[in-house]
């Protein structure tokens, strides 16, 4: 194994849970390379993720870690920075855990701007439980749930935090699994909600049922379905349904949550001195 992920890797829990040729690998890759690139303190860094295959990198990953409970890793994770604002919070989560049980989770941090750091391993399906549908799952696929094909629209993540006020929001794929590191980087070191959406192959659960049963088969479908954000631009709707559109779509300033507590804070502080002063 490369030395910069043996560094990272808590090695006595691997190897890990996960099927041959799933994409959470390159996910969690992407993210260690992404943070040694940072130049962030792992030690004022802490790692928070719920259930879900997804979610078990955090145990995995050699740094402070919190594996909670199925949809509310955003919630702790809001929770330890309103407490602890100088830390480094990031949640690493699924589709499902993030976008459905711990949907109003994440539309109300994005709204917030709280500075957290949101991988989603958006792999289209509940992978742990043995391929339900999730909210992102595309219309017309087979899962254990849409025998005769989802009927449903799925959920553009990226598009929903960012109506919901994140300040840095992008997505890319494990088949560009060069871009990961490079958007994820830019993601820790922004100050407010940062929200990464990464394309990610389930073959064992989402492939087989949608005649892609080998991993590379999934990768293609990935490629082959995905358009860049300039591209998207001169795209009809239609003809984006079902495409994966990449790129960096938010990059903006806005006032962060815990810094503007803090603010009130030492306002108050100081208010409470002149109260007292005059006494
Ligand atoms: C409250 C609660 N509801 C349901 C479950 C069962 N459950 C465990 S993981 C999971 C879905 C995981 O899907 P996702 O978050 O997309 O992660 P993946 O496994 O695909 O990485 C569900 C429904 C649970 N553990 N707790």
């Amino acid at each position: 194994m490369n030395k910069i992920y043996e560094d990272y890797y808590r090695m006595d829990k691997l190897p890990t849970i996960w099927c041959p040729g799933c994409g959470n690998g390159i996910v969690l890759n992407g993210f260690i390379e992404a943070f040694k690139n940072s130049g962030l303190d792992r030690k004022n860094t802490v790692i928070v993720s719920g259930i879900g295959c997804s979610s078990r990198s955090a145990l995995y990953l050699d740094f402070d870690t919190i594996h909670t409970t199925h949809g509310r890793a955003i919630a702790f994770a809001t929770g330890i920075k309103q407490s602890r604002p100088e830390l480094n919070v990031v949640v690493l989560t699924g589709d499902g855990d993030c976008s459905a049980i711990g949907g109003n989770h994440l539309i109300h941090a994005a709204r917030r701007n709280i500075d957290l750091t949101v991988i989603c391993y958006n792999n289209s399906t509940y992978g742990m439980t043995n391929g339900q549908y999730s909210p992102t799952t595309p219309t017309g696929s087979i899962t254990a749930t849409s025998m005769y094909g989802f009927m449903e629209s799925p959920f553009d993540l990226c598009k929903l935090v960012e109506a919901a006020g994140a300040t840095y929001v992008a997505r890319t794929t494990t088949y560009l699994a060069k871009m990961i590191p490079i958007l994820v980087k830019n993601a820790l070191l922004k100050k407010g909600f940062s929200f990464v959406d990464v394309i990610a192959q389930c073959p064992t659960y989402f492939g087989r049922r949608n005649k892609m049963s080998a991993p590379a088969d999934m990768m293609k479908w990935i490629r082959d379905n995905s358009v860049n954000k300039k591209q998207a631009e001169s795209m009809s709707e239609q003809e984006l349904a079902g495409k994966f559109v990449v790129g960096e779509f938010v990059n903006r300033e806005k006032p962060e949550l815990t810094a503007e507590y803090t603010k009130l804070i030492e306002r108050l502080k100081e208010k409470a001195g002149a109260d007292l002063a005059k006494v």
